[in-house]
């Protein structure tokens, strides 16, 4: 286990497991929980012995209850504009464009940049306690950290609107109806099903995963249709495209 004082990140059997570790603020997002995950989003990136990662919150009650309100209570426009700048740029934006698959697993609250946290992530499992929502504009905000970019986009532009508009909190149920979530787990067993998910991915092509994030990606923002092509087309020169296609004809696994 390594220990990066407020995010703790273990890897076993390929799977990187992130905690968020301030339990006691309901592991709300500070500047110094943001640099380091910034830091090991980077390390995680270049470590080859990981191959999917997951992210949850210290504890029973809350996956991350937003952005750290305390610090942000004085900041003027210069400080918020700069505030949701480094973070899109060096945590939401890289997680969702990690070359790995990213699953969120919700394990309690999912509130205002917490649930931004969760929507940037690839897949989101959540425990049957889980309540997500945006509060931002009951505190007079907008979600900063790209919710109202992202959040139409899984659950459609009316549910999105009720969502930030109302502020209101979803249960797990109805999260995973609306799509919100793709799964939802007891309690106790929420990580073994995030990692159920996990190596489901871990079977598959690594080159091929980080070419569909790309293409996903892209085809809710610009140049989808190109990017598709060139990255389908650049896979056909790799190992394992050959070790896929070669494992099919002697009709055993591959092993990538
Ligand atoms: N920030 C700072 N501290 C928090 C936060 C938070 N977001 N959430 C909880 N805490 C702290 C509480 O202050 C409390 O600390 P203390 O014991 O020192 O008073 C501790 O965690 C436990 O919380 P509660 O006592 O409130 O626990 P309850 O069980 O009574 O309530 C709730 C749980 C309902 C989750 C409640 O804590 C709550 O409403 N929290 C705030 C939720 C919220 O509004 N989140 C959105 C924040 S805004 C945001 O995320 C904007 C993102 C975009 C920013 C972009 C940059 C501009």
């Amino acid at each position: 286990m390594k220990q990066d004082s407020n995010i703790q990140i273990e890897i076993e059997n390929n799977i990187a497991t992130l905690t968020i570790c301030r339990e006691k603020q309901l592991n709300a997002l500070n500047q110094s929980v943001l640099n380091n995950l910034s830091i090991a989003l980077d390390k995680l990136a270049e470590d080859s012995t990981v191959r999917v990662l997951i992210i949850t919150g210290q504890g029973n009650r809350s996956f991350v209850a937003g952005a750290d309100i305390k610090e942000f209570q004085h900041f003027n426009t210069k400080e918020g504009y700069e505030l949701a700048k480094n973070g899109q740029e060096n945590v939401f934006d890289k997680i969702e464009n990690f070359s790995k698959p990213i699953i969120a697993a919700v394990n309690g609250y999912a509130l205002g940049g917490g649930l931004e946290l969760a929507i940037a992530c690839h897949i989101r499992v959540a425990s049957e306690s889980a309540k997500l929502g945006f509060p931002e504009c009951s505190l007079g905000l907008i979600p900063g950290y790209g919710g109202t970019q992202r959040l139409g986009q899984l659950i459609g532009k009316g549910n999105a609107f009720e969502m930030i508009l109302t502020g209101s909190m979803l249960n797990a149920d109805k999260s995973e109806k609306i799509g919100l979530v793709n799964k939802v787990s007891d309690d106790k067993n929420i990580l073994i099903d995030a990692k159920k998910i996990a190596q489901k991915c871990i079977k598959n092509s690594p080159k091929a995963l980080n070419s569909a994030i790309k293409c996903i990606n892209n085809s809710f923002y610009r140049n989808g249709f190109e990017s598709e092509k060139t990255e389908f087309s650049k896979l056909f020169n790799t190992d394992d495209f050959k070790e896929g296609v070669l494992a099919f004809l002697e009709k055993r696994r591959p092993n990538y």
